[in-house]
């Protein structure tokens, strides 16, 4: 069923969102500070709102997607009370204090408040690949399921608004710490003149098969037993994460990123804990 949205926000993702719910024959209403921005869409049918306030009043659902929460706060600043019985959904990346003030401000006003971390990338949007983190107004998710399911899968988490947001960041955590150490390890290779393509067929299958070790490694972590049946214990490992420093440093190579990882594996390994497995390094990271 089509249904009036406004979108608040046409950047890169603002504007892949919109035109995933144009595609999925919804009618739009679109909003963005710089306003030429909104040209494309509106030449797919999309009504261009001229203020905030216009795109407040088109629809009862309404989607936020912008830099941050600080742009969020000055979108909104003069609209409030235009929120009450409304739907608003806030895609924009934020941290749980600041997920909690906008939620306790628009439920002030008697908005749904819906946040959401969009777990794919602008040409994602719409596939089967991307999906969308959800968490507070069971009723917003409810009333929404269906146009925000144009998106890609959705994953209501819950009541606390907070949960899609600290999902997010922990997920893109998990990305950041990929995407660094493929940095750096080919930094490394790249020092005896190993080019990043020639060490991608190494380096892609050796991450793959790494990422096998995550069941055993949650089971660990969930049970608190790093103990059991270990096959790659930490002191070994150990020796081989301060080889990596320092034959970085040796090799013309900012060792900044596997340094963390050393002064964490040290910590664990001061604790006594040499013969667990490498996942007993969560217990020093949760203790900070
Ligand atoms: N693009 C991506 O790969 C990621 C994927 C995962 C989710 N993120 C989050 O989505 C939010 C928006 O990201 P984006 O890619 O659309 O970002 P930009 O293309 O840089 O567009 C930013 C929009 O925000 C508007 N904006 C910024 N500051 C203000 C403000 N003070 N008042 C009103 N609007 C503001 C900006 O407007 P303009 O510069 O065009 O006038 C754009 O519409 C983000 O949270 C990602 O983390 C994307």
């Amino acid at each position: 069923m089509s249904k009036t949205i406004s979108i608040l926000g046409l950047g890169a993702m603002g504007t892949a969102l919109d035109n995933a719910l144009i595609d999925a024959g919804n009618v739009m209403t679109v909003w963005n500070r710089t306003q030429t921005r909104a040209d494309a869409l509106v030449a797919r049918g999309a009504r261009r709102a001229k203020t905030v306030s216009e795109a407040i009043a088109a629809s009862d659902l309404i989607i936020l997607c912008l830099t941050d929460y600080a742009a969020v706060d000055a979108t909104l600043a003069d609209v409030g009370p235009m929120l009450a019985n409304k739907t608003v959904v806030n895609l924009t990346n934020g941290r749980p204090d600041e997920v909690r003030a906008i939620a306790a401000r628009l439920e002030g006003y008697g908005a749904r408040y819906l946040d959401g971390g969009i777990m794919a990338t602008p040409p994602m949007i719409g596939s089967p690949h991307a999906f969308i983190l959800y968490s507070g107004s069971a009723d917003a998710f409810e009333g929404a399921k269906e146009q925000l399911a144009a998106f890609g899968q959705s994953h209501y988490l819950g009541e606390d608004p907070i949960f899609a947001a600290v999902n997010d960041l922990a997920l893109l955590s998990a990305m950041y710490g990929l995407f660094g150490g493929y940095l750096h390890a080919t930094a490394l290779a790249g020092s005896v003149g190993v080019t990043a393509k020639q060490f991608l067929p190494l380096v892609e299958p050796w991450l793959a098969a790494m990422m096998t070790a995550l069941p055993d490694y949650a089971e660990r972590i969930d049970s608190g037993d790093h103990a059991r049946d270990v096959m790659s214990n930490l002191a070994m490992q150990s020796v081989a994460i301060t080889n990596i420093v320092t034959a970085s440093r040796s090799q013309g190579i900012d060792p900044a990123f596997m340094e963390p990882m050393e002064r964490l594996a040290q910590k664990r390994l001061a604790g006594g804990f040499g013969t667990d497995e490498i996942s007993g390094i969560i217990e020093v990271m949760r203790a900070k």
